[in-house]
């Protein structure tokens, strides 16, 4: 017990949890999108199920020390079987397995399940290394255009949403394969080159949150950052306009159009 105590507590200290809501999630993130409260069921419904596990295993180990301690100098027999014991825990994975797949697929159906007519859609690009975010609003009156802000190695983008609002993000890749994560939304799907993956997603907490590459793609992985900013409708178009102002109307689609407003991404050689 003392054991798990100190488990607990060394987790908490290295997660950095630091309120008792952080500790309640065990170190999900804050949520903000629809899809993320369900994903959270997950995860709490999987730590609780490892807990169980845990429990049940070290209660067993506990009562196979007491009850078989050593009690004379006589080796215990070598050769042994218990075939009930032996049929349970051969069996207990695949239940477990078994129940975690179920509720997964469950989740999974719910995250990636589409709305009817998305409010907005939203055309990115992950080239190497950095993101390219093409809003498609010309039909938007208080935009009237197609716009696109593409970030550099050096500069990393800002992903503007509205709050409340379906999203459809269909994502591609002029290179190599990345993958499109928002911590904050529970979601993240691969960028796949010569495919269109799409998912849709509704923001339901205003805020700035981290967005990230999540798949190992090249020497600048680690610069593959974005900052997604859940704001109102009004400050989402005024921003939208921004961009169209600075003269970033139609769309960026390659890694070459997606570059071109800012310093040259550094060459690196057997990067692919
Ligand atoms: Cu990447």
């Amino acid at each position: 017990m003392l054991l798990a105590l100190g488990a607990i507590g060394a987790g908490v200290a290295l997660t950095g949890c630091d309120s008792v809501e952080d500790l309640a999630r065990l170190g999900y993130p804050e949520m903000a999108s629809d899809r993320a409260p369900v994903m959270h069921d997950l995860w709490i419904g999987t730590w609780i199920a490892a807990a169980v596990v845990g429990i049940g295993v070290w209660g067993l180990i506990g009562f196979a020390v007491i009850r078989y301690r050593r009690r004379n100098a006589d080796a215990p027999p070598q050769k042994r079987y218990n075939l009930p014991m032996e049929i349970f825990y051969s069996l207990a994975p695949f239940v477990i397995i078994g129940v975690l797949f179920y509720y997964t697929v469950i989740a999974q159906d719910h995250v990636l399940s589409k709305v009817e007519e998305p409010d907005h859609v939203v055309d990115v690009v992950g080239q190497k290394w950095s993101w390219t975010f093409n809003y498609r609003e010309a039909d938007n009156p208080d935009v009237g255009n197609d716009v696109w802000e593409a970030g550099t190695v050096n500069h990393s983008p800002d992903l503007y949403l509205p709050v409340g609002e379906s999203v459809r993000f269909k994502l591609n890749s002029p290179d190599v394969i990345h993958s499109f994560w928002i911590p904050a939304f529970a979601f993240k799907m691969d960028i796949l080159p010569g495919r269109t993956n799409t998912f849709d997603v509704t923001p339901t907490r205003e805020g700035v949150y981290s967005g990230k590459c999540a798949e190992l793609c090249g020497t600048y992985h680690a610069a593959m950052i974005f900052n997604v900013h859940v704001v109102s409708e009004a400050e989402y178009n005024e921003y939208l306009k921004g961009l169209a102002e600075r003269g970033n109307i139609g769309e960026a689609m390659g890694a070459e159009a997606a570059n071109k407003n800012g310093p040259a991404i550094p060459e690196a050689g057997g990067a692919r």
